[in-house]
């Protein structure tokens, strides 16, 4: 029987990249890594070019691609939040414009509410949109809470909790049982 070493896409940089690594050490195999942006985790381990990828249940939600969560890593965790300035309220949501790296996300929890709103779609630094008039509302991960306080906002509703997962390709289902 040949065994083939067993490709697992990782974020090439930034808060997962350490901890991701550090995980598979406890492993005794030889992995082939596959260093790339978070984003493309996902369909990279969908279509079969990683067998296994770690990644945000964020990232992984917000791009649907088929491949199936192995298990949690309890490590990465954020919660994604909608956040206004201290006169805003869960009432501010109904016809608000929100800024988002995450539309897909905020799409899916203001319709199962029943809010409209106009998303407005950034890769980063949401939280300063506010400020400058560019938005009324965010909607991105918090941590320590230290960014939103940084720029005078405040929560005003979760729509989830996220941590690292390890993800796997669909058709590899128990194939490697190391994990
Ligand atoms: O380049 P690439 O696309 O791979 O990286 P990225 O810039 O998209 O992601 P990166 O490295 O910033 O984060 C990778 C993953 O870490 C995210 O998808 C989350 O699953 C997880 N994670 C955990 C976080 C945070 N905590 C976090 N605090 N990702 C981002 N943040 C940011 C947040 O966007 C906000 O601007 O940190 C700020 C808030 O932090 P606090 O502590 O001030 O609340
Ligand atoms: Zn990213």
């Amino acid at each position: 029987m040949t065994t083939k070493t067993i490709k697992i896409a990782v974020q090439n940089k930034g808060r997962l990249k350490d901890q991701s690594l550090e995980y598979l050490n406890q492993y005794q195999n030889e992995f082939e890594l596959i260093s790339i942006r978070d984003d493309d985790i996902p369909l990279y381990v969908a279509s079969g070019t990683a067998d296994y990828g770690i990644v945000g249940e964020n990232v992984f939600y917000e791009n649907p691609s088929g491949a199936k969560i192995v298990k949690r890593l309890n490590f990465g965790k954020c919660k994604l939040v909608i956040a206004g300035d201290k006169t805003k309220n869960i009432q501010s949501i109904q016809g608000a414009r929100i800024s988002t790296p995450y539309p897909r996300l905020l799409r899916a929890f203001l319709n199962n509410n029943n809010l409209r709103a106009e998303i407005i779609e950034v890769a980063g630094s949401t939280e300063i949109g506010p400020k400058l008039g560019f938005c009324d509302l965010i909607c991105d991960l918090v941590q320590s809470g230290k960014t939103l306080k940084e720029n005078n906002l405040i929560e005003i509703v979760k729509i989830m909790d996220s941590e690292a997962i390890l993800i796997e390709n669909p058709t590899l289902t128990n194939k490697y049982n190391q994990f």
